[in-house]
């Protein structure tokens, strides 16, 4: 009997790892994209509007390890999307510092939103959506403040609204808030093998790809991208690993 039973359960693991093997993989494990110790990650923090497009902005660009949309600048303890009190929608943005560095990432900060509006980016309007550079230290200080004046001398018809101020805490936001241009893309996400939320949120190949999703990323990347989709389309294997 006992020898019976042993044979009935080898027989249903082997049927079972055999449906699991015709199955699309669920996940796929990323390569460890964090520098050598030694070589930590940087962490920005910026508040340019509406934060699912402010991620997908920075997502886009390489050295750019994680983005995660969150709420800062402001004094509530907690927030929440719905009752964010004074904190603005941000981005946190770590990166490698051997390939990209804080210069760069002002850069992008500035030439994708309208700094000049006042506390709102085209129809999204309130405190929640005002312009902010989070500095740590006085480096980062004195760089964001040599950006914005140069900002403010392209135009003397209208003020320059950006404040630049300290971080104090970075609140992530919800689950459903992160990634979010990705997530409403099918089709991108079975091509990265419909990570399990937890690793979507700690995907390069998430953040860049959550960029191409919502067509922020600059032309060269779009088209990197699309070239790299093509090619797997073509082959019939449905599994992004890297762009
Ligand atoms: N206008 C946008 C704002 C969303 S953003 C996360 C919307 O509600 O669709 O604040």
């Amino acid at each position: 009997m006992a020898y019976v039973l042993l044979t009935l359960v080898v027989l249903t693991l082997a049927v079972a790892d055999k449906a699991h093997c015709i199955r699309v993989p669920d996940r796929i494990s990323e390569p460890a994209r964090d520098p050598p110790s030694g070589q930590p990650l940087k962490t920005a923090v910026f508040a340019l509007g509406c934060f699912w497009r402010s991620e997908a902005v920075f997502g886009c660009f390489n050295g750019v390890v994680r983005t995660t949309v969150g709420y800062a600048g402001g004094s509530k303890l907690n927030p929440e999307y719905r009752s964010l009190g004074d904190h603005a929608e941000s981005v946190q943005v770590e990166y490698d510092p051997r390939l990209i560095n804080f210069r760069k990432l002002l850069e992008v900060f500035w030439s994708s939103h309208d700094s000049r509006q006042v506390f709102g980016q085209g129809p999204d309007v309130g405190i929640q959506y005002r312009s902010i550079i989070f500095t740590n230290g006085t480096e980062e200080s004195r760089l964001a403040a040599i950006s914005k004046e140069r900002e403010q001398t392209k135009s003397k018809i209208s003020l320059v609204t950006t404040q630049i101020q300290q971080l104090g805490t970075f609140y992530p936001a919800e689950p459903e808030h992160q990634k979010f241009e990705l997530k409403r893309n099918p089709f991108l996400l079975q091509l990265i093998g419909n990570l399990p939320e937890e690793e979507l949120e700690r995907s390069s190949l998430a953040a860049k790809l959550n960029g191409y999703a919502a067509v922020l990323c600059p032309p060269t990347i779009q088209k990197q991208i699309d070239a790299k989709i093509n090619d797997i389309m073509r082959k019939g294997w449905p599994i992004l690993r890297e762009v």
